[in-house]
């Protein structure tokens, strides 16, 4: 019997990715996101398909809802809203499980649903996925965190999520073999050069502080960056925007061919960032989303003069 997991590629979606593995270590592990899935879908044969942390977008949420209903078995574990273009339903009846919760990492999810027939120890990589995702203020990892040295735990999920932010291992293969080291058991700093790949992210991050503090413009309640080189640091460069002039909401602004991309993070608990960046971008013709904590938007080109203003009403 084959088995496929197809996980994001961040930090959560390696760690659900390995929880998954951990369960079924014969499994082929492919990354894909909300805008290749279908089409992935389309392309897979395997008796069992489990699906983690992958968004279902508008667009294509109805067609892989039915996709869903050809493949033999599928295990969908996600914490993203469902579009309204489609019903829970649409997905459930097509799926042999749906874990669908808001709020809680997929890591978080998934281990939930296999910890009875993996090692105990496997936690971690549920830890990991939360803290990676801003998602463990939940009960459950609030209470699996006591079991374990915090510190060690921080130590291992920043190797890599900072780890991974540069070239060497940035790749699908490079975060396979994360995976695979996960679900074996082994800790991420056990991975040759992932540390020392981290510390290189983090000294570029301090880096991008100086600059962001220099070059960081104003709009009412929002501060922003916008095209800066290092493109890879899209969330601290948005945070850093909002802590560097003292804001509650912070953006970083990228200019495409086509469109503009824009990435929010925000100082303020209690902004729901998802429903800003969607709001505000469908009001300019755009489209956004996210999490509460941590969301994005791409809007037309010329269009973003307009969107800080609809996003300074709303907040
Ligand atoms: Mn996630």
């Amino acid at each position: 019997m084959t088995t496929t997991i197809l996980t994001h590629a961040d930090c959560d979606g390696i760690c659900a990715g390995a929880v998954a593995l951990s369960k079924f270590p014969d499994a082929k592990v492919f990354f894909t996101k909300p805008v290749s899935i279908c089409h992935d879908l389309e392309h897979l044969d395997s008796d069992r398909i489990i699906i983690t942390d992958i968004a279902l977008t508008r667009r294509d949420a109805p067609r892989i809802a039915k996709l869903l209903g050809e493949k033999k078995e599928v295990l969908y574990f996600d914490h993203h809203i469902l579009p309204k273009t489609i019903k829970e339903h649409d997905i459930t009846k097509n799926v042999s499980v749906f874990i669908h919760e808001i709020g809680k990492s997929a890591s978080e999810l998934i281990y939930k649903y296999y910890q009875k027939t993996i090692p105990r120890e496997r936690v971690w990589i549920a830890i990991y996925g939360a803290i990676g995702d801003y998602s463990d203020d939940t009960p459950f990892v609030k209470e699996k965190i006591l079991n374990w040295d915090r510190r060690a735990l921080f130590f291992e999920v920043s190797t890599i999520v900072l780890g991974t932010k540069n070239d060497a291992f940035d790749s699908y293969n490079a975060k396979r073999r994360i995976v695979r080291t996960l679900a074996m058991g082994d800790n991420p700093s056990d991975i040759p050069g992932l540390v020392k790949s981290a510390k290189q992210a983090v000294n570029r991050e301090f880096d991008l502080y100086e600059i962001i503090k220099k070059k960081a413009k104003i709009s009412g309640n929002i501060a922003y960056t916008k095209d800066l080189p290092s493109f890879g640091f899209r969330g601290p460069s948005a945070l850093f925007a909002a802590t560097a002039r003292n804001k509650p909401l912070g953006l970083y602004v990228h200019k495409r061919d086509r469109y503009v991309d824009i990435t929010m993070r925000s100082r303020r608990v209690g902004l729901k960032l998802n429903e800003l960046a969607e709001d505000a971008a469908e009001a300019v013709d755009g489209s956004g989303g996210g999490h509460t904590e941590a969301a994005g938007a791409k809007i037309p080109l010329g269009t973003f003069k307009e969107f800080l203003e609809k996003l300074n009403k709303m907040i």
